[in-house]
């Protein structure tokens, strides 16, 4: 069974998520960020020397980053591959690899910058105009790679909308996504799934 290492207000919810999705049996360990800082604690760290989640462990393994949990669980649990390409088809294989990468290797920075911009509570002179216009440039990518489907990959759900999902929310959280109609349409097609409103009711207080 797998046990999931989640930290309470991030992106680990969306693992939970996935784990529903795949079906998986899972065992929960819920841990809380430092509530003056929002920065992990010594419980998490002493699970993995980085100290931020998801971790995942299943046997011997002990696993971090979201996309690469993403990939694992789908190709242990998604045995009938509803939810990720077969590698028979290679192209579509690294399609769908390039979108769970792209989530957390493009598209997450400019969010962390323009998060911690608010947070401070001034524009940078470098810092705002640069995160402003990555956003920019990332959500109009996923809105024209969406088109008029509703999933990343087209018409059907998959892997790789953990990821993208998630980082579309946390521009919600920053008031990113007033001029993208089709990101909150995704982000509420998302949400209202079943299994995503499971892993709130077990996730999220
Ligand atoms: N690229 C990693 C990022 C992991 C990460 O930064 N997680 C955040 C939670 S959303 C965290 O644990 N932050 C706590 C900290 O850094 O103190 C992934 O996709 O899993």
């Amino acid at each position: 069974m797998i046990t999931l290492h989640h930290l309470r207000i991030g992106r680990s919810l969306f693992t939970v998520w996935l784990l529903e999705e795949a079906g998986a049996d899972y065992d929960l360990k819920v841990y809380l960020r430092d509530p003056e800082t929002m920065r992990s604690q010594a419980d998490i760290k002493a699970i993995h020397p980085l100290g931020k989640s998801p971790i995942i462990e299943d046997g011997d393994l002990m696993l971090t980053e979201s996309g690469a949990i993403t990939l694992y669980v789908l190709e242990k649990y998604d045995t009938e591959r509803k939810l990720h390409p077969s590698r028979d088809n290679l192209a579509s294989w690294a399609s769908y690899n390039q979108w769970v990468a792209y989530s957390e290797g493009s598209v997450f920075a400019p969010l962390l910058l323009k998060m911690l911009t608010l947070r401070s509570g001034v524009d940078h002179p470098v810092i705002t105009p640069f995160s402003d216009s990555e956003i920019k440039l990332h959500y109009g990518h996923i809105e024209r790679q969406l088109g008029d489907n509703d999933y990343i990959l087209g018409k059907d759900f998959s892997g790789a909308d953990f990821g993208i999902c998630y980082v579309v929310s946390m521009g919600e959280r920053l008031g990113q996504l007033t001029d993208y109609p089709k990101l909150q349409s995704y982000m509420q097609r998302c949400m209202s799934r079943a299994a995503f409103q499971r892993a709130v009711e077990k996730a999220v207080e």
